[in-house]
């Protein structure tokens, strides 16, 4: 089953020049391709909607700032699976939880900078291919 994700390299990655590392995991799957990328700085309003569904939560207000601390590496990745496939490369959310082999589990301490997101449906990477890249149909 075809898909297409929203990826972001969050600002500690790219901080770190661990782009190519998080990007070579993602290009050695088979069956996906890479299909939009852009190094870009997210604005106040991309961040809101963005991460909407957190508006309120005690971490929402130092994950926008820490989003909006630099740049971020932006990619569509599309294949086989990969709404769920990039979310078990990345692992989840907290990286001291996280698996050694997985990205965050790998990189990250800081359950806040955990290096990577992707989007966790259909109906959410939809939403996020549209926001982040709306020329793409
Ligand atoms: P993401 O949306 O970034 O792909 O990550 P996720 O689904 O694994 O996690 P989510 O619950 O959607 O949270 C979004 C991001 O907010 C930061 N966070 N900080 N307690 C905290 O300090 C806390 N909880 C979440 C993380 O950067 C998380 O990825
Ligand atoms: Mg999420």
């Amino acid at each position: 089953m075809s898909q297409r994700t929203l990826v972001l390299l969050k600002p500690d990655a790219v901080r770190r020049g661990l782009i190519g590392e998080v990007i070579g995991r993602i290009e050695r799957k088979a069956n996906w391709t890479i299909s939009a990328l852009e190094l870009r700085t997210l604005s106040q309003d991309v961040l809101e909607q963005h991460y909407g569904e957190h508006k309120g939560k005690p971490f929402y207000e130092p994950l926008v700032e820490f989003m909006s601390s630099g740049p971020v590496v932006a990619l569509v990745v599309e294949g086989e699976r990969v709404i769920e496939g990039v979310r078990a490369l990345a692992g989840p959310t907290d990286p001291i939880a996280a698996a050694p082999g997985s990205i965050r589990g790998d990189f990250g301490t800081i359950v806040r900078e955990n290096l990577i997101h992707a989007s966790d449906s259909e109906e959410s990477a939809e939403r996020e291919l549209k926001l982040f890249f709306p020329s793409l149909v």
